[in-house]
């Protein structure tokens, strides 16, 4: 009707127009003006006319009609558009040095791209005979959205920025191989040529391509992100009838999904997240709220794993949520997921600690330790990471993580912390009360944190942490010095004549882990000692030397001999971590700096949820 009214208007017009008196076409032509209106506005009505409005409001606004076409349905607008002006705002500080400008720029045309289109979707580009993805990125064939995402800034050192290639040319080549040959399973067997199913996953496929988005993104390998971006456009697919673990979906999928989210602005990424936030939120429906370990994405049944001490689900698992919940919490505007995760906080700060230390088994059932078995690696380690990350990712207002990080380090400290006969620093395990002298790999992460943590320490105790996180990263050094390879094994030793070497030979594996080289790579940017940049290039050699075969990178069985021995598996976390954070060692200080971004414990960036935005969503205190 309105359109007929519109085109009518306009027939014979000007022939008719003479013949009329003034106060008539006076008349006509208030008449006319306010038909033209109704016509006007009646594009910005019609519930089809998003794109008009798009064409219209773009062009002057572009922030206008951010939240437009996204996020309906999954909570409150403003919330998701306080999200994506902090997305904006952390883009803007990935790369922030003066000669980074243009490439800043760029991504942040690139976001507003993706934004204010809303929607993502393939064309297929018949004449060139390219598919190309528009709305968070990008034409293949017409790079016209596409900035070229190359750092700008080139290292003032020399051999920091052929290191950094390097690195990228490993990503590269573990990335081609696994596309190869391994496409859409979760990881790459690179001597057998073929995919690896891991039990972690259930049906869940694509770990490797989930883990990666970021490191793609990240080290310009733009061509490589857009496939990559392509295949969780039409394959990931969470309704699986299958049992994944909570804490290796939360960290690869959930943290990998966000971190692409928060880097490209791509909504793709963030619906994709918050739909498999959704699933894995049964796993919490427990007697106690401690989530079980393991959950049925189809029917949304929890267990714990059959090993774990009476039933108990594990402190490194269930304390090792909290920054990707909250985010989701953040990008959906829906504050269940992070109460989840503030409600096994509280569980945990409420409870009796023994020597103030956090065993690693807890029945989610009765709510009572399991085994008193306490570390600082394996099953221990990342809850006390996300401790201290939270506070760090709470714009520092989290103060129950903090109080818990500096309690429980103090306790750790007290009981855990010995010196070799050599002198050479180490945290030990406690079982029950006896010490178990021997660190693992994953341990090592703690020189990082330690670090990350110094600033804030209560008292005086700065200076002290920054010492002991640099006299742990030396150990850690020293277990890989101390091997043939020149990689470190799983755990080392500091009794029985042992100092910092495997002696059983189930521990003298080296599975591509990040641990050793995550922890070089923040002590590098804390204090800017070169002796970390070495240590991350031995480290470099070492892996080209001992781990890279004909189709990718392989984890070894034995550090100590150099006999080729591999156990054929290219994890994951090699591409989204040990790689990643080699190639942040070897940037600026800009890239992803300590200020604007916190990494997962699989090394996906997120950033600091600014004080001023928390109170839409964060529900800290019920
Ligand atoms: C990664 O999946 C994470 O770093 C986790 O916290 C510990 N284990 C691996 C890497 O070693």
């Amino acid at each position: 009707m309105i359109r007929k009214l519109c085109s009518g208007s306009g027939l014979g017009l000007g022939s008719r127009f003479g013949s009329i008196r003034l106060s008539q076409r006076f008349v006509f032509l208030i008449f006319l003006s306010a038909l033209i209106t109704v016509c006007f506005g009646a594009i910005f009505f019609l519930p089809d006319s998003l794109r008009l409005r798009r064409f219209f409001l773009l062009s002057t606004d572009p922030q206008r009609t951010d939240m437009a076409g996204s996020g309906q349905g999954l909570g409150p607008r403003p919330a998701a558009a306080s999200s994506h002006r902090q997305t904006e705002a952390h883009i803007g500080s990935l790369w922030r040095g003066k000669e980074d400008r243009l490439r800043k720029e760029s991504l942040l045309d690139l976001i507003r791209q993706g934004v204010t289109e809303g929607e993502h979707r393939v064309i297929n580009n018949s004449e060139s005979g390219a598919a190309a993805v528009s709305g968070g990125l990008v034409e293949t064939s017409n790079s016209h959205y596409a900035p070229s995402l190359e750092p700008r800034v080139q290292s003032a050192d020399p051999d920091a920025r052929s290191h950094r290639e390097k690195v990228k040319e490993m990503m590269k080549f573990a990335w081609d191989n696994y596309r190869r040959y391994a496409w859409g399973t979760n990881e790459l067997k690179p001597l057998s040529k073929n995919g690896h199913a891991s039990g972690l996953f259930g049906g869940l496929l694509g770990a490797t391509i989930v883990d990666s988005l970021d490191t793609l993104f990240i080290m310009g390998l733009q061509e490589e992100f857009r496939e990559a971006r392509q295949w969780v456009e039409s394959n990931l697919d969470f309704n699986v009838n299958g049992e994944v673990s909570l804490f290796e979906v939360t960290i690869r999928f959930v943290g990998g999904l966000l971190s692409a989210f928060y880097l490209t602005g791509d909504e793709l990424f963030k619906m994709k997240a918050i739909e498999l936030g959704e699933k894995l939120l049964p796993a919490f429906n427990s007697p106690t709220g401690i989530p079980w370990a393991l959950i049925n994405l189809r029917s949304g049944v929890g267990r714990n794993w059959g090993w774990a001490s009476g039933g108990s689900s594990i402190l490194a698992e269930f304390g090792t949520l909290h920054l990707e919940f909250v985010h989701l919490s953040e990008v959906s505007g829906n504050p269940k997921f992070a109460e989840k995760v503030m409600g096994v906080r509280k569980f945990l700060n409420r409870l009796e600690k023994p020597h103030g230390l956090y065993p690693n088994y807890l029945s989610p059932v009765t709510g009572h330790w399991g085994q008193h078995h306490v570390s600082i690696g394996g099953l221990g380690d990342s809850f006390y990471e996300y401790l201290i990350k939270s506070w760090l990712m709470s714009d520092k207002t989290d103060e129950e993580a903090k109080t818990m990080y500096y309690e429980a380090l103090q306790a750790i400290e007290t009981n855990l912390v010995r010196k070799s006969a050599s002198g050479l620093t180490y945290i030990a395990e406690w079982r029950g009360g006896i010490l178990d002298h021997k660190m693992g790999h994953l341990a090592c992460f703690s020189g990082g944190m330690l670090a990350m943590g110094a600033d804030d320490a209560p008292g005086d105790q700065s200076k002290h942490y920054m010492e002991l996180a640099a006299e742990i990263t030396a150990t850690c050094h020293e277990s890989y010095q101390r091997s043939a390879t020149k990689l470190g094994p799983e755990a080392f030793r500091f009794d029985g004549g042992a100092d910092a070497v495997a002696t059983r030979m189930n521990d003298k594996y080296y599975i591509l882990r990040p641990e050793v080289v995550e922890t070089y790579m923040h002590l590098w940017r804390f204090t800017h000692d070169p002796r970390y940049r070495e240590w991350g290039w031995e480290a470099v050699q070492a892996l080209e030397q001992h781990c890279r075969v004909d189709a990718g990178f392989s984890g070894i069985r034995d550090v100590y001999s150099t006999l080729p021995h591999h156990d054929d598996v290219q994890q994951s976390f090699f591409l989204a971590e040990t790689l990643k954070y080699l190639y942040v060692l070897f940037s600026e200080d800009e890239l992803l700096s300590p200020e604007h971004w916190v990494f997962n414990t699989e090394a996906h960036p997120l950033p600091v949820i600014r004080r001023n935005t928390q109170e839409q969503v964060i529900t800290n205190d019920q």
